[in-house]
């Protein structure tokens, strides 16, 4: 049978990797061939990411593949976190480092829009949740302090774009990142102009954009030259991570909710229609852009980056496995602390444990005294964010939904699926753990011809990987009040 050999570049906000995706027949296989640490860099008191060292990094990685392993992938495709954007000069030259969303300029800039366009007709026009990192609050923030760079500026890229374009030379918008910005119309690669002029922001920095699943270029000369890889495709595929990953839900159905588990927790089902209605912004849904014409609603709940913080800060003194943080949680009684997981004090604090302790006790539930408690408090509240945010999607859409797929990294997390099980009451499937890189594999193969459909991707996928199941628990003390929180 013949293989066919893809390698994904999958950009975290805390890690990011090169792996390789070997298909025979409809049977995937995953190698890692390089993975290396991601970090927001601090610099005069902004955040910013390195975007040359990763292309470094990714450049290395597909020279490990040709060289080391001996392999020549046909194609390469690269995925990455949402909104955030670099700056091309008219020569094609990216003008500095992209600002890295968790940045503070943009802390006043919802506020300070909402006064040109009113909340309402922002949603409405873009059926996007409502967060301040969005690529639109960014360009605004940029408009309003007068930035000397946006004067110079022709065209921005998204950062799995930019990272394609260094590859290939192509500078292309594809529309699962671009919905990521808050400046489309709902479900359309269609850019929302009045919006984005009232905000003020040119209109001719923003591509036409296209759908994942095309080829948008060969590797540039110099780029052959340094990996020792022949001139391959460079693939748009799902650019948003998230997309990419909800491309690999291993479902034969409609009927089910994933969470894909990382730094963020995405919650949400897959629609044929973006879902924007009163109710939606009432409850700040987000429809992101999803592959083969489909439409992500779905929440961002903090997710990990609770825990990252934790382990970061507590690494000056000891740094925790993950495994070892996991254990201490199940030491400390279950719901004693309880916080809202999306309050926007947990962005980017200084210090995310004493942050969490001052929440408790503004609260009025006392402070948490250990580690453990803190690390229960999390894992607590995120599940039952989990069962708040079924709830929701439940008010917003009649779509069945009898299971939950968990994936993604933090799917290899026992506890809290099983946290997540009870306190959703449903079955709790987990796995792949690398399905934002499985999904832009199968979207590579989607391009080059290997496989017709979304539904024969997912096969792939269900063919491919062992899935853990968590069955429900029946309610009792264990799984928290019945109302969530
Ligand atoms: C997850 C993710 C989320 C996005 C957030 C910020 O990695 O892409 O979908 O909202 O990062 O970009």
């Amino acid at each position: 049978m013949p293989k066919h050999h893809y390698l994904a570049f999958d950009l975290g906000a805390s890690s990011g990797r090169a792996i390789l995706g070997t298909l025979a027949g409809s049977k995937l296989q995953l190698t890692e061939i390089h993975r290396f640490a991601n970090q927001m860099q601090r610099v005069n008191g902004h955040y910013f990411w390195n975007i040359f060292s990763l292309f470094q990094e990714l450049k290395k990685g597909l020279a490990i593949c040709v060289k080391d392993f001996g392999i020549q992938p046909e194609s390469v495709a690269v995925d990455t976190w949402g909104v955030d954007f670099v700056q091309l000069d008219a020569n094609g030259m990216i003008l500095s480092l992209p600002y890295a969303y968790r940045d503070s300029r943009t802390d006043t800039a919802m506020d300070e829009l909402f006064k040109l366009i009113p909340r309402e007709e922002l949603y409405l026009q873009t059926g996007i949740q409502l967060m301040q990192f969005n690529s639109l609050f960014q360009l605004f923030a940029m408009v309003k302090e007068q930035n000397p760079l946006l004067a110079v500026t022709r065209q921005i890229l998204f950062m799995p774009d930019a990272l394609n374009y260094l590859f290939s030379g192509a500078a292309r918008t594809e529309f699962t990142i671009a919905s990521t910005s808050q400046m489309l119309v709902p479900g359309a690669c269609k850019w929302q102009k009045e919006l984005i002029a009232k905000a003020g922001i040119p209109i001719d920095l923003l591509g036409e954009i296209i759908r994942p699943g095309q080829v948008i270029g060969q590797l540039q000369a110099d780029v052959v030259a340094e990996t020792g890889s022949r001139p391959i495709p460079v693939v748009a595929v799902g650019g948003h991570d998230t997309a990419s990953a909800i491309a690999s839900v291993p479902a034969d159905d409609k009927n089910f909710a994933y969470i894909s588990s990382g730094t963020w927790s995405i919650f949400g089902i897959e629609v044929s229609q973006p879902i924007v209605s009163e109710k939606s912004m009432e409850l700040n849904f987000t429809n992101e852009g999803g592959v083969e014409g489909t439409t992500r609603l779905l929440k961002n709940i903090m997710g990990m980056w609770l825990i990252q913080e934790c382990r970061r800060i507590w690494a000056r003194e000891y740094e925790y496995s993950w495994p070892e943080m996991v254990d201490l949680a199940q030491t400390a009684e279950p719901f004693k602390f309880v916080i809202d997981p999306d309050d926007s004090r947990f962005l980017n604090p200084e210090n995310m444990p004493e942050t969490i302790v001052a929440y408790c006790q503004e609260n009025g539930q006392g402070r948490p005294q250990s580690h453990a408690e803190i690390i229960r408090c999390i894992y607590d509240s995120l599940a039952l964010k989990y069962r708040k945010t079924l709830d929701e999607i439940r008010q917003l859409s009649d779509q069945q939904i009898d299971r939950i797929y968990m994936i993604g990294g933090g799917c290899n997390n026992d506890f809290l699926n099983q946290l997540t099980a009870d306190a959703c009451q449903l079955p709790v499937y987990a796995g792949p753990t690398e399905a934002t890189a499985t999904g832009n594999i199968m979207m590579q193969a989607k391009a080059l011809g290997q496989v017709a459909s979304l539904t024969e991707i997912r096969q792939v996928v269900r063919n491919s990987f062992q899935l853990k199941e968590f069955t429900p628990r029946k309610p009792d003390a264990n799984i928290g009040p019945a109302s969530g929180r």
